[in-house]
C-alpha cells in the first residue's frame, strides 16, 4: 500500500503538524486563495520522486538519460520569466524612510489591500484549480542557535522540489516548530488560478503582474506572478537576505550575500573566508576553487555559494553558517576547467532551468564545452552552431541555472551542517569591473573596509531583469537584498567593530578584489578561477603576518613578488594592468561613491564620510 500522503481537500492536516498558529494560517490561505487541494510536504524521496514525477507528466519537466545524468530533470521557463524582478521587489515598512531610497517602496496597508484584503485582490482565487504545498523548511542546520525556520505555501510544486534541494525541508521542521515554535509566513503564487477543465501550461506564471513583497516588521512574505528561483524559492533572497538582513540588524548579527569556504594550508591551519560578490560574478566558482597544482598542500573547501548569516560569538569571534543546504548557480560559463568541483556535484539528481536539451537526452550550455551538432535550446526551437553563427541565439538562457543539494559537492567543508558555525577570518568583496579596481587591495582597518565594501561598484549581469554591463553601486553586493535603509545597514556594519568582545575578540581582515579587469583589447587579463586561489593565499598570509605588500591611498596590494607565480607565465606588463589604481579613475570613482552618499543621506554614518575625506586628501596627495 502507498503511505505517502497525497494532496488531500483543504482542512486535512497530518497527525504530526501540532502548531495550531501554522494550520490556522495554512487554512486561511487555502480560503483565500481557493486553492483546490492542500499538500504537505514531509520532505521525503519518495516524495520528491512523485513530485517530480508529476512535473514530468505536466511538461514542466523533461526526464534526462537516466545513464547520462541519472534522477535528473529540465525546466525550461516561460521566456518572460527567468529572472529576479527588482522592479517588482517591495519592502512594505511601515515608514517609507526605513525601506531607504535603494528599495521600491509601497504602504504595507496598501500593498495589503491590492495583494490580500481588496475586493480584487491578487491572491485572492489565485490558486483555483491548483494544489497549495506546504513548504516547512530550516534556513540552517536543524535546532542551530543561528538558525531560523519558515513555511513556504506555493501553488508550484516546482518550487516544492527545487526548496527540498536548497533548504533543510520537512516534517522534522514541522516537529521541531512543536506547539508553540514561530516561523517566518511566506506566501507564493504563479498567479495562474485554473478555470474548471482548463489545461495547465508547462510554466505558468502572470506575465502582468508580478510582486515580490516583504513586510519587515511583521517578518512576511508575499510573492505573486513568478516561478523563478529568486523570486519564488522564498526561503532565498526574500527571507535569508531581505528579512534576515532586518532581522540581523535589530538583533545584532548580519545576514549577507556571502559565498564561505575553508582554506587549509600546507601547515594544516584552517581558516574561514566569507565573501560577498553581486549574483554571477562567479561566488559558487569560488566557493569551489581547485589551487592549481603548484600551490600543493593548499585547499579549499565550500561551506556555502550564496548566502552567510553571522553572529557574534561570546568569546568575540564571528562565527557563520550557510542557511542554505544547496546551490542555484548560473550553469553558463561552468565547465571541467573553470570549476571542476561544480561540474562533478552536476552528474546526478540535478534540476537544470533554461539550459538546452541534447538530442542524446542531456544538457549543454554555452561554455560547457563542445558544441553539439543539435540541440533543443531552452525556448523549445531547433539549435545548431550554425544558427548561433548566424543569428547569435543562445542554447541556454544566459541566466540558466542548476539546483542541486550541497551534498552532492566533492568538495564540501565537513562542517558545512555544523549547528555551532564557524568563525570567520576574512571578509572579501568584489565587483565586476572592467577597470579602475585592483586585483586585491587589503583594508587598513575596519573601517576602510566596510568604506570599501559599501562603496562598492559592479556591471549589471543576467541574474536581474534589465539592462546589462551597466555600473551600479551594489554596497556588499546588497543592493537588491537589503531588506531596510542602506545607510543603517553601513551604520550595522560600522558599529561592528564595537560589539566584538571577549578573550578571543578579533575583527576578520578585509579584502576588496575585482577579478574582472579587461585590457585594451577588451579581453579579462586575469585568468581568473583556479588560479585566484594565489590571491587566496595572500590573503591568508597577510591574516598570518607573512606575506608584504605596498601601502597606496585606499590600502595594501601586493606588488608582483609578493604574489606566487609557480606554474602561471602572467607578465609584468598583465600584472600591473590589474593592480594599477589610476589617480584619474579614482576622482571618477570618489564622485561615484559621493553619489552614493548624497543618496543616502543623512542616514550615512559620519564615519563614513570622515573616510571619504581622508582617502580624497590621499589621493591627491
Ligand atoms: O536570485 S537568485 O537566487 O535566483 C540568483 C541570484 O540573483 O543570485
Ligand atoms: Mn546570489
Amino acid at each position: 500500500m502507498n503511505a505517502i500522503p497525497q494532496a488531500s481537500a483543504p482542512g486535512t492536516v497530518p497527525g504530526y503538524v501540532r502548531n495550531a498558529k501554522l494550520i490556522a494560517w495554512v487554512e486561511r490561505i487555502a480560503h483565500l486563495t481557493q486553492a483546490e487541494k492542500v499538500h504537505w510536504c514531509d520532505g521525503s524521496q519518495e516524495e520528491y520522486e512523485r513530485l517530480c514525477q508529476q512535473l514530468v507528466d505536466a511538461g514542466t519537466f523533461r526526464r534526462l538519460d537516466p545513464v547520462r545524468r541519472p534522477n535528473s530533470y529540465l525546466a525550461c521557463s516561460d521566456p518572460s520569466d527567468v529572472a529576479r524582478v527588482e522592479d517588482r521587489t517591495f519592502i512594505c515598512s511601515v515608514r517609507r524612510e526605513d525601506a531607504g531610497p535603494t528599495n521600491n517602496w509601497v504602504d504595507p496597508a496598501e500593498m495589503r489591500a491590492l495583494l490580500q484584503t481588496g475586493d480584487k485582490a491578487l491572491f485572492r482565487g489565485c490558486m483555483r484549480g491548483r494544489t497549495l504545498y506546504v513548504v516547512p523548511f530550516s534556513m540552517g542546520p536543524l535546532g542551530s542557535p543561528i538558525s531560523h525556520i519558515g513555511v513556504e505555501l506555493s501553488d508550484s510544486p516546482y518550487v516544492a522540489v527545487n526548496m527540498r534541494l536548497m533548504t533543510r525541508m520537512g516534517r522534522a521542521v514541522v516537529e521541531l516548530l512543536g506547539t508553540d515554535g514561530d516561523f517566518v509566513p511566506c506566501v507564493h503564487s504563479v498567479g495562474a488560478p485554473l478555470q474548471p477543465g482548463q489545461a495547465d501550461v508547462p510554466w505558468p506564471c502572470n506575465a502582468e503582474h508580478k510582486y515580490i513583497v516583504h513586510y519587515p516588521e511583521t517578518s512576511e512574505i508575499w510573492s505573486y506572478g513568478s516561478g523563478y528561483g529568486g523570486n519564488a524559492l522564498l526561503g532565498k533572497k526574500c527571507f535569508a537576505l531581505r528579512i534576515a538582513s532586518r532581522m540581523g540588524r535589530d538583533q545584532g548579527w548580519l545576514a549577507e550575500h556571502m559565498l564561505i569556504l575553508g582554506v587549509t594550508t600546507p601547515a594544516g591551519r584552517k581558516y574561514h573566508v566569507a565573501a560577498a560578490f553581486p549574483s554571477a560574478c562567479g561566488k559558487t566558482n569560488f566557493a569551489m576553487l581547485i589551487p592549481p597544482a603548484s600551490m600543493p598542500g593548499w585547499k579549499i573547501t565550500t561551506l556555502g555559494d550564496d548566502i552567510a548569516w553571522i553572529k557574534p560569538r561570546a568569546d568575540g569571534r564571528m562565527v557563520a553558517i550557510n542557511p542554505e543546504a544547496g546551490y542555484f548557480g548560473v550553469a553558463p560559463g561552468t565547465n571541467s576547467e573553470t570549476n571542476p568541483n561544480c561540474m562533478r556535484s552536476l552528474e546526478r539528481d540535478v534540476i537544470f532551468t533554461n539550459v538546452a536539451l541534447t538530442d542524446d537526452g542531456d544538457v549543454w550550455w554555452e561554455g560547457m564545452g563542445p558544441a553539439p551538432r543539435h540541440a533543443i535550446d531552452w525556448q523549445g526551437r531547433d539549435w545548431t552552431p550554425e544558427i548561433a553563427a548566424a543569428t547569435g541565439a543562445k542554447a541556454a538562457h544566459p541566466n540558466a541555472r542548476f539546483t542541486v543539494a550541497a551534498t552532492n559537492n566533492p568538495a564540501l567543508d565537513p562542517a558545512w551542517d555544523d549547528p555551532a558555525g564557524v568563525p570567520i577570518d576574512a571578509f572579501v568583496f568584489g565587483g565586476r569591473r572592467s577597470d579602475t579596481v585592483p586585483l586585491v587591495t587589503e583594508a587598513r582597518n575596519w573601517l576602510e573596509g566596510v568604506y570599501m565594501a559599501a562603496t562598492m561598484g559592479s556591471e549589471t549581469t543576467a541574474a536581474a531583469a534589465g539592462k546589462q554591463g551597466v555600473v551600479r553601486r551594489d554596497p556588499f553586493a546588497m543592493l537588491p537584498f537589503c531588506g531596510y535603509h542602506m545607510g543603517d545597514y553601513f551604520r550595522h556594519w560600522v558599529d561592528v567593530e564595537h560589539k566584538l568582545q571577549g578573550e578571543s575578540a578579533t575583527l576578520p581582515h578585509i579584502f576588496c578584489v575585482n577579478w574582472f579587469r579587461k585590457g585594451a583589447d577588451g579581453r579579462f587579463v586575469w585568468p581568473g578561477y583556479g588560479e585566484n586561489a594565489r590571491v587566496l593565499k595572500w590573503m591568508i598570509e597577510r591574516i598570518e603576518g607573512s606575506a608584504q605588500g605596498q601601502d597606496h591611498f585606499f590600502g595594501v596590494s601586493p606588488r608582483r613578488e609578493d604574489l606566487d607565480w609557480a606554474g602561471l607565465d602572467f607578465s609584468a606588463e598583465n600584472y600591473a594592468c590589474v593592480i594599477e589604481a589610476g589617480a584619474a579613475d579614482w576622482r571618477k570613482e570618489l564622485a561615484l561613491h559621493d553619489e552614493l552618499f548624497a543618496r543616502l543621506a543623512p542616514r550615512v554614518p559620519d564615519e563614513l564620510l570622515a573616510v571619504r575625506q581622508a582617502l580624497g586628501a590621499n589621493l591627491e596627495d
